[in-house]
């Protein structure tokens, strides 16, 4: 008998809407950590989708089948993500997005729900922002932090732009900056003179508090 991640990720694998959302449910009564069942059931799924989808065993239907039912079961754990966040008093406000470009905004979603569960103030942009975006934003809000996630090779340069940009504007010194996304790593972050950078929703807010602590 397959344990409940295993449940969870293979009703993403086969794009099954109606069973993500009764495990999503299931997860919530039974009171299971919601990261947990985040990370070692849902995005095991849509990871193993994208591998069939790059070997040429699932066409972009059923990937994108795949991500809606990840973003339908991922609604129905938000609650359960964010805790009770709603007392904490602010770390500081955050401007997130995905960079210009890119669609992909599962994993943003995830980083921003997490950052708000940990007493952040989260302007969530979406997906696709532009870069003068992030800027106009950030100055809107007087952030204290800028996240960009970026999923593609293409669009990950994006983000030294943004980072450019925010030097433009006169802003660089009073935000952080703190990058992301499966083509990013910590060699990128410095290269793009990024201030940070996290491998997953968990390890962002552990490096949000480091940046805005120092
Ligand atoms: Co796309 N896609 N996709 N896709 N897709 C990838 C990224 C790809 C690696 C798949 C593959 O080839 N194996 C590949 C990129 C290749 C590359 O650039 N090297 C790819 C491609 C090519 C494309 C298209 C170009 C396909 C096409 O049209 N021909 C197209 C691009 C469209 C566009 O953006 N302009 C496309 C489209 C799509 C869908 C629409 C079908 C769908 C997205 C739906 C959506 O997001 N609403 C999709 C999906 C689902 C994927 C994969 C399978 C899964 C992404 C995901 O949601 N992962 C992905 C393959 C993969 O990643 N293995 C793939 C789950 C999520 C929880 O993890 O997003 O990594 P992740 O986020 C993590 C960490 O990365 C980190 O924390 C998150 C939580 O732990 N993180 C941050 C993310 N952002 C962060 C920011 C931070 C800190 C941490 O601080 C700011």
């Amino acid at each position: 008998m397959p344990d409940f991640f295993s449940l969870c990720s293979e009703a993403v694998l086969k794009g099954d809407k109606t069973t993500a959302v009764r495990l999503a449910r299931e997860a919530l009564e039974r009171r299971l950590d919601a990261v947990e069942v985040v990370e070692r059931g849902f995005a095991v799924g849509i990871r193993e989708a994208g591998r069939l989808w790059e070997a040429g065993e699932y066409f972009l239907p059923e990937l994108a089948f795949s991500a809606e039912t990840m973003t339908a079961a991922v609604d129905v754990m938000r609650p359960a993500l964010l805790g009770d966040s709603s007392r904490a008093s602010s770390k500081g406000t955050v401007v997130i997005g995905t960079i210009q470009g890119d669609i992909h905004d599962i994993g943003k979603t995830l980083v921003a729900t997490m950052l708000a569960a940990n007493g952040y103030r989260v302007i969530d942009l979406g997906s696709d922002v532009a870069y003068e975006r992030f800027v106009e934003e950030a100055k809107n809000h007087g952030a204290d932090l800028v996240c960009m996630s970026a999923l593609l090779t293409t669009t990950m340069v994006g983000q030294r732009e943004v980072i450019r940009l925010l030097g433009d504007a006169g802003i660089r010194d009073r935000v952080r900056v703190l990058v992301g996304g499966a083509p990013t790593s910590g060699v990128w972050a410095g290269e793009i003179g990024a201030d940070g950078y996290a491998e997953n929703a968990v390890e962002a807010v552990h490096v949000a508090d480091m940046l805005l602590a120092s």
